[in-house]
């Protein structure tokens, strides 16, 4: 075990947008900052999720950091929705452009993390066998990065080649004329299809939901497009910090009552050529009034219903066991087109259910399907995953693995009681994948400095949630997702695709402008909501 000598102020886990975003701003205000990653560079999510097809749902121009003019003027994004490649360029480009990487030792795991009470200190131990000790442990390690594998009977009998989306190789592989078996139809699996499909000579879609999915409409940005955004950029950022997703798109202005029926269906037409997840904010409350989900419900299904010809597909396609957007809408090119493809086949496992796995290929209900590489793009243990899997110990060797059992809370998303200066950025309770990340990384990043410099300045050594403030943010959010219809999916914001997670809503859905406003209350109030104290 080789111990790291130096005791530094921030200890930042991750090195995507949140990690990035803090280790820079810390640095620049004068704090002594090691960063660490299990990747071999910066990135996060998408230093991993390099599988083909993989890209943002949200505008390129709206899914970057906003708080330096300049790098925001001379980065120029290629396509309306960046793929992940030119995403981790432009990460790349911010790691090189404030010289960040020299804060960082990369290929380290966090392993353990223990909070020690005689030093207020945080001692941190990662899987190449070194300990770092700081004053805060800030947990950039991101919303969806703790990939799940299926316990499926066999797996590991398998005899060919086998992907999963979430750690993709760097070295693409070749799937052409191979019998490839694709095991999940969420984005990533919705993604990646037409990539398969291009190059193997067969793919089976095993899909165990159906899932909504709109057409992006990407395309490239000309210059004209691109100047035209660059003169509306400080509005448009406006817009998106004072918005509810971290975006300049708001609803249609009229309420979907008061529409006439024309004006329903140009509207839906309207939102469903704006691609992907804009489809769900159509209309105000759309996720929130049953009978509005249900028309929004037939407009897709009439679209599908043009795409996909086969009647028995197309049903099989068709979502059956949870209201439009309460699962985050797909956001895919071609996926639907890939149906009426003679080599690409769907196997629904509602009614032919997946036995095993054997060396050949996948037994369902009905059979044996041979294939020579299996695709998982299985999901995520989704916002409390990656805080999780280390050992991660609080007051009195409380281990937050056991902590959150029964129940995840934290206060604002950003606290935990029990763990002092334990910082969780996009954690559960905060906004996250519920927004633009990239914004939302800028505010986590911001709220956590400003509580570290409050405390620094004013001689406290610890901050910590305190239970009521947790409790209450806790049931806050629940109860705004009660009044909507989110909690009708079994989905991975309220935890329900990982055998055993407590069940709740993870991330805040109270939006992200009221929850700025929320943690500018808290900063104003002077961490009320915080204990406070000193060795
Ligand atoms: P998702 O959206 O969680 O999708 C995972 C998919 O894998 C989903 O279709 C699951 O079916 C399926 N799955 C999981 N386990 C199994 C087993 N055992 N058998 C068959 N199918 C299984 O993850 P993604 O990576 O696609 O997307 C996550 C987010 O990343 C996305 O929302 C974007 O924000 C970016 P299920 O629905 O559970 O029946």
């Amino acid at each position: 075990m080789t111990t790291d000598p130096e005791i530094h102020d921030l200890i930042i886990i991750g090195a995507g947008f949140a990690g990035l975003y803090t280790t820079i701003h810390a640095v620049r205000e004068g704090f002594k900052v090691i960063g660490l990653d299990a990747a071999s560079d910066v990135g996060g999510t998408w230093y991993w999720n390099r599988y083909p097809g993989a890209r943002c749902d949200v505008e390129s121009i709206d899914y970057s950091f906003s708080f330096d003019e300049d790098l925001q003027r001379e980065w120029r994004w290629m396509e309306r929705h960046a793929t992940q490649p030119e995403i981790l360029r432009y990460l790349n480009h911010v790691a090189d452009r404030f010289d960040v990487r020299r804060h960082y030792r990369f290929n380290e795991n966090l392993t353990a993390a223990t909070w020690d009470e005689n030093s207020h200190l945080w001692e941190v131990t990662t899987d190449s066998h070194t300990t770092h000790r700081g004053r805060w442990l800030v947990m950039a390690t991101g919303s969806l990065s703790k990939p799940v594998l299926p316990d499926i009977p066999g797996l590991d009998t398998f005899a060919g080649e086998t992907y999963l989306t979430a750690a993709w190789p760097k070295v693409a592989p070749d799937f052409r004329g191979k019998r490839v078996g694709l095991i999940g139809t969420g984005s990533s699996g919705i993604q990646t299809l037409p990539h398969l499909a291009q190059d193997a000579a067969d793919v089976v879609v095993y899909q165990r939901t159906a899932n909504y999915s709109v057409p992006a409409f990407n395309r490239l940005l000309d210059d004209d497009e691109w100047r035209a955004a660059q003169d509306n950029y400080a509005h448009r950022r406006q817009v998106s910090w004072d918005s509810l997703a971290g975006s300049p798109w708001t609803s249609h202005p009229k309420p979907y009552h008061d529409a006439s029926p024309e004006e329903r269906e140009a509207v839906f037409e309207e939102f469903w050529t704006q691609g992907g997840v804009l489809f769900a904010k159509a209309f105000a409350r759309l996720t929130a009034d049953p009978e509005i989900n249900r028309a929004a419900t037939a407009f897709f299904e009439k679209k599908l219903g043009q795409i996909v010809h086969d009647p028995q597909t197309r049903s099989d396609l068709t979502p059956d066991d949870h209201p439009l957007g309460a699962k985050r809408i797909c956001t895919d090119s071609g996926y639907y087109e890939c149906f009426n493809l003679d080599h690409v086949h769907l196997v629904n496992l509602k009614k032919d259910p997946l036995v095993s796995v054997v060396p050949e290929g996948i037994i369902t209900q009905t059979g044996l399907r041979m294939h020579d590489c299996l695709v998982f793009a299985t999901g995520f243990d989704a916002l409390t995953g990656a805080l999780t899997a280390p050992d991660v110990r609080g007051r009195g060797g409380l281990l937050l693995r056991d902590w959150w059992k029964e129940k995840v809370t934290t206060y604002l998303g950003v606290s935990i009681p029990g763990f002092p200066n334990l910082l969780t950025l996009n954690g559960p309770g905060s906004p996250s994948v519920l927004s633009n990340m990239a914004l939302t990384s800028e505010q986590q990043g911001r709220f956590a400095l400003d509580l570290i410099h409050f405390c620094a300045d004013r001689g406290f050594t610890s901050a910590e949630a305190r239970m009521d403030s947790a409790n209450d943010w806790t049931a806050e959010g629940l109860a705004i997702a009660e009044s909507t219809l989110f909690g009708a999916a079994r989905s991975w914001y309220t935890g329900a695709n990982v055998d055993g997670k407590p069940r709740g809503f993870l991330p805040y859905i109270g939006g992200f402008r009221p929850y700025i406003d929320k943690c500018h209350q808290a900063a104003q109030s002077g961490y009320s909501g915080f204990v406070l104290s000193n060795m």
